[in-house]
């Protein structure tokens, strides 16, 4: 079984400036800079052959190339259920236009459809039980004026998680070029 999810990658620089929000929240484990990523839909847990059939799915998506600003930060869950700190995205027909044609391909492959609703978002960190909702707003308050970008999305990927022994590994298995 393979764990695999469809995400598009960020550029360095985005990736840099998302990296230098990482201070000043205990509890936070940060994700790794090289890991940022912007998940287009998980896929979760399939047999190699179920994951060919995704691969095939996605290789015939036909989506316009765009840009993509970053915005502000956020967090899932409150006071202390908080468990995930992200930054958010300008709203973009362009995103939610790829993501429903990637979503559809998934299904096609044969998985099933997504229920929840496209959140997209940055992961920049996972809270542990002892951070504290005073650090939590400060840290969305302080930096509810984030601009990242705007960057040329002009492809998107297949990757696989791999759980090690600290946190999982992601390691791209498959670029789809859009149309530029
Ligand atoms: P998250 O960052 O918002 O948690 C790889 O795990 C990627 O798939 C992450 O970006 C994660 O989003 C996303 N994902 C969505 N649903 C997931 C699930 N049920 N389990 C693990 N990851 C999930």
């Amino acid at each position: 079984m393979i764990r695999a999810f469809v995400a598009l990658d960020l550029p360095p620089a985005v990736k840099a400036t998302l990296a230098d929000l990482r201070a000043g929240v205990a509890g936070a484990r940060w994700t790794d800079p090289a890991d940022l990523h912007l998940t287009l839909r998980f896929v979760g847990e399939v047999p190699e052959d179920r994951l060919e059939e995704v691969h095939l799915a996605l290789d015939e998506i036909r989506a316009p190339a765009f840009d993509l600003t970053l915005e502000g930060v956020g967090q899932f869950g409150q006071g202390a259920r908080s468990r995930l700190l992200w930054a958010g995205v300008a709203a973009s027909p362009a995103l939610a236009h790829l993501q429903a044609k990637v979503e559809s391909a998934v299904v096609r492959a044969g998985e099933p459809t997504e229920t929840r609703r496209f959140t997209p978002h940055v992961t920049l960190a996972r809270l542990d039980r002892q951070a504290h909702p005073d650090r939590l707003r400060r840290f969305v308050e302080g930096n509810a004026l984030l601009r990242a970008g705007p960057m040329p999305v002009d492809r998107f990927v297949l990757f696989e998680s791999r759980p090690g022994s600290g946190r999982p590994r992601y390691l791209p298995l498959q670029d789809y070029p859009l149309l530029g």
